[in-house]
């Protein structure tokens, strides 16, 4: 009997490797059957909005954490498909900052050219995987949304690809259950207008506090204030923005802090990270792990080593995205169809051990890219994904974090080659803090050439 995948999500990281399988195809390889589950009505993963928070119309907890207004947060250039380039895909070059929906179309766009639709079955929420010693496979139980019943099928491998940026961390402080504004976690968060005028507090120093605080000033909020647990972020903040040691309580709508000082807020949201959160897995094949660049008990970051017919992608945080989880899927492929042996458990073990003590003894942004590259590189060195510029866009990370520290509201203002067209990407037609429509046809729209006279 032929072998059965199961791919669980179809976001950026389930795509990946539905791609991987295809490219093997196009190259006359036999592939197996491959089905991919997807819970939400289309594919993109994170990348799609939903006005929705909590539970969904089919009572499954919202995926999405991503706002309106939601601009890249690194280079373009830095997270390019090394297949398929932004040139490629909207017939010219743009600009190196795209908002959300930009972005959801260059991933959406790989997938619909090659037409891999049809091998994902969409309102389709996993509920549990089971792995049978006997027979050697798995059980997957999933109930279709719409028609709200319980399915099973039974896979060789199984690729979970559903993310861990969904499940939020939220911690308790005293005296949140009696203040008078709104307390959020980032998972909810969606729309920055709803705060214009209005003093904030935001809990945590980094990607999701950074990010929400400085689009909620661009729409409008008064103040922002940041707590942080560790290290304060740092930058060369405007005026409206301080930040404060980690809050202790609250009384009123007055936070006090570790280091005694206290502001009065309207609003409170919680951007303290996610949890990986697997309900539909049973003890034995779950991952636990902080968000970190090598999660312990994957063979190169992807295979289960106590079982690794279990392929898990997209596990660890993120500077490289897209380019690092095709690279991780072309691998998973490779072992799945034979065409390269895993090596024996011991070995997995201390390889897996021995990435794990590298990422430890990190000590700056710096070297954790450059562990980051050294991982994408190895596996990128282990199939025939496309070589592309690993290091070059290592080097494009560290200047990225150099244009935060240069202008936190500015840095979205510059401009990236990109390693695999050689293009320099023009600059945009509006500086991010006066561009305050996010739609793909305002971001494409080629500005009208002004005329002599009136042009300054
Ligand atoms: P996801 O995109 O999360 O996709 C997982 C998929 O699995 C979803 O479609 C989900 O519906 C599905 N799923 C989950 N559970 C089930 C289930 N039980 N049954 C069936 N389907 C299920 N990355 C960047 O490169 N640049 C950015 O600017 C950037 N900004 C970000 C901003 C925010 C607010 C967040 C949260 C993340 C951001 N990221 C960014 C990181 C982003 O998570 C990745 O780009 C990418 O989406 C990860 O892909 P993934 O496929 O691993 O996970
Ligand atoms: P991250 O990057 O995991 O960061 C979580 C932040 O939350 C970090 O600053 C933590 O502080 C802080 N945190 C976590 N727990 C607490 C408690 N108990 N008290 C105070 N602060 C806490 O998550 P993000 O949401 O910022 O980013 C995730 C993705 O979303 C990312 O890819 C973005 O592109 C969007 P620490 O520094 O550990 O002390």
């Amino acid at each position: 009997m032929s072998q059965r995948i199961a791919i669980l999500g179809a976001g950026p990281s389930g795509l990946a490797q539905l791609r991987a399988f295809d490219a093997a195809r196009r190259a006359g390889v036999d592939v197996p059957e491959v089905v991919c589950f997807e819970k939400q009505s289309d594919l993109g993963g994170m990348w799609n909005y939903t006005w929705r928070t909590g539970l969904d119309q089919h009572g499954e907890p919202v995926h999405a954490s991503m706002y309106r207004y939601l601009w890249s947060n690194g280079p373009k250039e830095c997270l390019e498909f090394a297949d398929y380039s932004f040139e490629e895909h909207f017939g010219r070059p743009i600009a190196s900052y795209p908002p959300r929906p930009v972005l959801r179309d260059y991933i959406m766009g790989r997938i619909e050219r090659s037409g891999l639709r049809d091998q994902i079955r969409f309102n389709t929420a996993v509920h549990s995987v089971e792995y049978s010693e006997e027979t050697g496979r798995f059980t997957v139980t999933v109930r279709e949304l719409v028609e709200d019943r319980m399915v099973s099928e039974e896979f060789d491998w199984v690729v979970v690809a559903t993310g861990h940026f969904s499940t939020p961390n939220a911690p308790n402080f005293e005296g949140l259950s009696q203040f008078p504004g709104r307390v959020l976690h980032a998972h909810d968060f969606r729309d920055a207008c709803e705060f214009a005028g209005k003093d904030l507090l935001l809990i945590g120093s980094s990607y999701s506090a950074e990010d929400i605080g400085t689009q909620c000033y661009k729409y409008g909020a008064k103040s922002v204030t940041f707590s942080y647990r560790s290290a304060p972020m740092g930058y060369d903040w405007p005026e409206a923005f301080s930040e404060k040691p980690l809050l202790l309580r609250v009384e009123g709508n007055t936070a006090h802090f570790a280091d005694g000082s206290s502001r009065d807020v309207d609003a409170i949201i919680l951007c303290t990270g996610y949890q990986h959160h697997f309900p539909f897995l049973p003890d034995e094949l779950t991952l636990r792990t902080s968000n970190r660049l090598y999660p312990q008990g994957l063979y190169k970051g992807v295979f289960w080593i106590d079982n690794p017919k279990l392929v898990y992608l997209g596990m660890q945080d993120q500077y490289y995205t897209f380019n690092m989880f095709d690279a991780q899927a072309w691998l998973a492929r490779d072992v799945i169809i034979g065409r390269t042996a895993l090596p024996a458990r011991e070995e997995m073990l201390a390889d897996s051990e021995a990435w794990f003590a590298r990422e430890n003894a990190t000590t700056s942004a710096d070297e954790d890219i450059d562990f980051q590259a050294a991982y994408v590189r190895d596996l990128v060195d282990r199939s025939d994904y496309p070589d592309f510029a690993i290091e070059e866009m290592a080097a494009m990370f560290k200047e990225w974090m150099h244009d935060k520290e240069l202008g936190i509201l500015d840095y979205r203002n510059k401009s990236y080659r990109s390693t695999i067209t050689g293009t320099q990407a023009p600059p945009h037609h509006t500086p991010w803090m006066e561009a305050m429509d996010d739609s793909l046809e305002a971001f494409l729209r080629v500005p009208e050439a002004k005329c002599p006279e009136t042009a300054a």
